[in-house]
């Protein structure tokens, strides 16, 4: 999407990496390891639900000695939605100018941020992608593929959000572009929270940038993706898909 470069954007002011965890021991530290020398001058939040493996107690011995990483600590796994909600919410009390959106997985590369960071000095919202020419994906069996790619066309289609990911969770916002999200409202807990805000920052008329991203396979840990989310997604994604044809039809 192109506003033609006619907005001015402000400075960026400071990144703050959100970091959504739920027994994630094996890679919390080796993801934060990697975003601190990728962006050596951002900080870092792990959000974490309580994990039963320990996460948590690793984020804070970490913490405990590096002064631009800092934890989150939840009451219990309420899905990756109510945690990125939550740390957006820390974020903006601490007063940062970008929010990130990456798993502690290594799916997304910490090495790639400054090309998003780069991006977000003329967009509202820059989207790490998989999609677009130049995007990729590593180690993913087809299904993975079909699902995410179907996931995708059907919500783009659906909601009429010129986004090819839409699914993707490696995103970087203006704290200001945050604001007109209307998140107070945000409702989805697990994968289709990203198709939730895609599609609210459409309508919101934010400038919305896709960077190709290579993602890679998660290599150690379990994932959390379960049918019930796949439910979830499709569910919302076709009310709301309906619910805008609805009220394009009633002339709203
Ligand atoms: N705090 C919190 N984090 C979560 C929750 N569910 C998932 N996460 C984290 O969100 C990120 C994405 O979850 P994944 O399990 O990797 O989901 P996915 O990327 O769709 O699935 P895979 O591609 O199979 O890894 C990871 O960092 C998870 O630890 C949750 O309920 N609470
Ligand atoms: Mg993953």
């Amino acid at each position: 999407m192109t506003d033609g470069g006619q907005r001015q954007y402000g400075p960026l002011g400071t990144t703050l990496v959100i970091i959504p965890t739920y027994n994630e021991a094996e890679n919390v530290k080796p993801i934060v390891e990697r975003v601190r020398s990728a962006v050596p001058e951002a900080h870092v939040l792990v959000a974490d639900d309580n994990s039963p493996d320990g996460t948590g107690k690793l984020a804070d011995e970490l913490a405990a000695t590096d002064d631009h990483v800092h934890v989150l600590h939840r009451k219990g796994k309420e899905g990756l939605g109510a945690a990125y909600l939550a740390g957006f919410r820390w974020g903006v009390e601490h007063g940062y100018g970008v929010l990130v959106e990456m798993d502690a997985d290594g799916s997304h590369q910490p090495e790639e941020l400054p090309r998003l960071l780069t991006a977000l000095k003329g967009a509202d919202l820059v989207l790490g992608s998989r999609w677009v020419p130049g995007g990729r994906v590593v180690n993913w069996p087809k299904s993975r593929e079909f699902l995410s790619r179907g996931g995708s066309t059907y919500s783009r289609l659906l909601l009429d959000v010129p986004i090819r990911d839409v699914t993707g969770g490696f995103r970087a916002f203006r704290v200001d572009a945050l604001d007109r999200l209307g998140l107070d409202e945000v409702a989805s807990q697990g994968y289709c929270f990203q198709v939730d805000l895609a599609r609210r920052a459409v309508k919101a008329g934010l400038h919305v940038v896709e960077v190709p991203i290579t993602f890679v396979e998660r290599e150690r840990g379990d994932s959390k993706m379960s049918r019930d989310i796949v439910v979830e997604a499709l569910w919302r994604v076709t009310a709301w898909g309906v619910g805008s044809r609805l009220d394009k039809i009633r002339g709203k």
